[in-house]
């Protein structure tokens, strides 16, 4: 995989000749690492000040203009409060280096500040900005509402608005919960050819992993975000186990079996024919077990799930129960408050 160098976080240094600061400072708040189509420029201070300097015709408190941005792009300007604007350019990165370039020459400083309140100004307490930056953040579209709310419960629960130095009521349950902004990792194990590559296909809705029908089809382990009953998980598909498997696939094995220790959930596949596999000394990580294949027919061992990738069957179902081992449902239908913040 190709990384992309990041845009230019720095501006270029002023010259002497430059103008003195006008009181205003820009910083990048869209992934400089990860570029979408747009890119969001903040500009706090003297924004009027700043706008004349640039060159841009000024936007009113409250108002949203279409404007040519110092001839090197034309993008919105949203006028958001009398000290702060946001400016969305297009998000290549010669446009961004070419606005640097302009707003340091103008004398509008590249702001340093990394703090959750300096990433999010238009919030009115740290505990506000650090609630948006969480919702900025979260995978899972369970978060939203949960995140929404949380100003209340704290409220609620504390008889005053929350600072961002409150207790955590239940340290394992915010843990849990805070699967719902980071996807947890879900490893699938079991012997060769039992369709372990087949469901991860299902479950993303698209062909991530090589399916045949013959064992080790599947050699370096194969990731993918899919979405659990709301929840979105990083699932790793790993190299069915099989006795005679060639070096390289044993090497591939290997690999994937050093993720275990680092998964939030192992699930343990098997089909009718075939049991789930036991998992390595050590691996301490919770585990549920799920049979592959159903149409074929129910597997005399016991298991949590049961689930045919090749018709759908049990899928939904699947997914309720993968997620609840990740995220009971008590942790999603308790009032208490979450500490979701760092
Ligand atoms: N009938 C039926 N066949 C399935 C189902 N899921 C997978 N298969 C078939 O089972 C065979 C093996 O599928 P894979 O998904 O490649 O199995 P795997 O466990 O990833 O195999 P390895 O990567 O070699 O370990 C293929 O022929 C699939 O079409 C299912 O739900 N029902
Ligand atoms: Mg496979």
């Amino acid at each position: 995989m190709t990384t992309e160098p990041p845009p230019p976080q720095t501006a270029p240094a002023r010259g002497a000749g430059d103008p003195p600061g006008v009181g205003c400072s820009w910083r990048l708040c869209s992934p400089a690492e990860r570029p979408g189509a747009i890119a969001v420029l903040q500009l706090r201070g003297d924004v009027d000040g700043a706008l004349e300097r640039l060159g841009i015709a000024p936007v009113p408190v409250g108002q949203v203009r279409l404007r040519d941005l110092v001839g090197v792009d034309r993008g919105v300007v949203s006028r958001v409060r009398t000290d702060l604007a946001i400016l969305t350019p297009h998000a290549g990165q010669e446009i961004l280096r070419q606005l640097g370039a302009a707003f340091s020459r103008a004398g509008v400083v590249l702001d340093r500040d990394d703090s959750v309140r300096g990433r999010f100004p238009e919030a009115a307490s740290d505990f506000e900005a650090a609630q948006l930056e969480a919702i900025a953040r979260a995978a899972s579209p369970r978060a939203i509402d949960l995140l929404l709310a949380q100003p209340r419960l704290w409220s609620e629960h504390l008889g005053r608005p929350p600072t961002l130095g409150e207790e955590d009521p239940d340290p394992g349950r915010s843990a849990r919960l805070g699967r719902l902004i980071t996807p947890p990792m879900v490893v699938a194990v079991g012997e060769s050819n039992i369709g372990k590559s087949t469901l991860l296909n299902r479950l993303s809705g698209r062909a991530v992993a090589a399916v045949a029908d013959e064992p080790g089809t599947t050699r370096d382990h194969v990731g993918s975000l899919v979405d659990l009953d709301g929840l979105i998980v990083r699932w790793v598909d790993t190299p069915g186990r099989r006795a005679g498997a060639p070096e390289a696939e044993r090497e591939a094995l290997a690999i994937a079996n050093a993720l275990l220790p680092q998964a939030d959930l192992i699930v343990r596949l098997g089909d009718r024919d075939t049991p789930p596999v036991e998992l390595p000394p050590g691996v301490s990580a919770p585990s549920l077990a799920v049979a592959l294949r159903a149409d074929r027919g129910r597997p005399a061992w016991g298991h949590d799930a049961s689930v045919s990738a090749a018709t759908g069957e049990g899928i939904a179902g699947l997914g309720v129960c993968l997620r609840r081992g990740l995220l009971p449902d008590a942790d999603l239908s308790s009032g208490a408050p979450w500490r979701f913040w760092g």
